[in-house]
């Protein structure tokens, strides 16, 4: 299994997070691809496929707010990292506003991701890694993309959830770019990946299975419910799987099941798995009850289906686990 991963990656670090009414420390630290590569080992460096597979994804607009943002800000007078006090809520009009507040509002949904002169760089890097471990599965290979800043809450236009770049959605386009004609993606983080859903929402060509944590009590709230299912050419090809607070093995196996199955039936050309051991029964922000060998478990069961498989890296918070229950995955397939 070859790692991908990119040190500039480690660039991005937020000082704190806004949550449940204060500040906190940043959950999603650089410390976590160190901890990951402790116990994985040998990493390689990315090649460098340029902006073209990421403008593929997301709007030119909100890639340049992640460039440009860090310099407004301080332009503005303000110390810190850029964060979002108002938002645009519904059906906005596209107006062309140049005030930080408004852009940051504009490109983002929520007060957790926070943008520092080094963000676009590490999530460049990010969806390199993305993309580099694609080459290597559309190869005949094995790859683990160390992503991080991770990407699933990312939309086309907006950041939140710690995303910024969307690296499985770029690695799905990418692959569609490449003639696979069929991509699935498997989404299995603690928290729904609503940026992957809305961005392939309308499309039947890829096919995006998340099971979570329910939105009725965990973020992102306003998606991952199990009645959300796409639009247009893509109703049928969204298929969300909610489950309680103190899920376990058991449950979350024959939810990945009917997602396996559902996926079968879509019959894919490469499965991309978005994976967060957020899961884990010790993470520090999540609430499910996995054990690190549950995960060799449930990767068992997802290499059973025989499709080349690109795994990338979600969330996670616990440092002490991250390394083991990667590995564990990662074995598993
Ligand atoms: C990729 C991913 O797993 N994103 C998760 C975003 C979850 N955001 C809501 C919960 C934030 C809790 N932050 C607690 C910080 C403690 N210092
Ligand atoms: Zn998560």
């Amino acid at each position: 299994m070859r790692v991908v991963f990119d040190p500039r990656q480690l660039g991005h670090a937020p000082a704190r997070e806004f949550h449940n009414g204060g500040w906190t420390p940043y959950a999603e630290v650089p410390a976590r691809a160190e901890a990951m590569l402790a116990v994985l080992g040998a990493s390689e460096a990315p090649v460098d496929h340029g902006e073209g597979p990421i403008l593929a994804v997301h709007d030119a607009g909100y890639v340049d707010y992640l460039k440009t943002a860090p310099a407004r800000w301080a332009e503005a007078g303000r110390e810190g990292d850029v964060i979002a006090y108002t938002w645009p809520v519904v059906r906005r009009r596209d107006i062309d506003l140049t005030r930080i507040d408004a852009l940051a509002g504009r490109y983002s949904m929520d007060a957790a991701t926070p943008i520092t002169a080094n963000t676009w760089d590490a999530a460049y890097w990010s969806a390199q890694a993305a993309l580099t471990a694609l080459d290597i599965v559309l190869d005949g290979g094995q790859a683990f993309a160390l992503c991080r800043p991770p990407g699933h809450h990312a939309g086309a236009d907006y950041c939140g959830g710690y995303c910024h770049l969307n690296t499985a959605a770029i690695a799905a386009q990418a692959a569609r770019d490449r003639d696979r004609a069929r991509v699935a993606i498997l989404d299995i983080d603690y928290h729904h990946g609503n940026g992957t859903q809305d961005i392939f929402w309308s499309r039947g060509d890829v096919f995006y299975a998340s099971i979570h944590a329910d939105p009725a009590t965990d973020y992102p709230f306003y998606w991952g419910h199990a009645d959300e299912v796409g639009e247009g050419a893509g109703v049928g090809t969204t298929l969300n799987l909610p489950l309680p607070q103190g899920t376990t093995l058991e449950a979350f196996r024959a939810a990945q099941g009917h997602a396996l199955a559902a996926i079968a039936r879509f019959a894919p050309d490469l499965l991309i798995v978005s994976l967060g051991v957020d899961t884990w029964e010790g993470d520090p922000i999540s609430a499910f009850r996995l054990t690190t060998a549950d995960y060799a478990v449930l990767a068992g069961n997802i290499a059973a289906a025989g499709w080349p498989v690109l795994t990338l890296m979600e969330g996670g918070y616990a440092l002490e686990a991250l390394g083991a229950n990667v590995a564990s995955f990662l074995s598993g397939l």
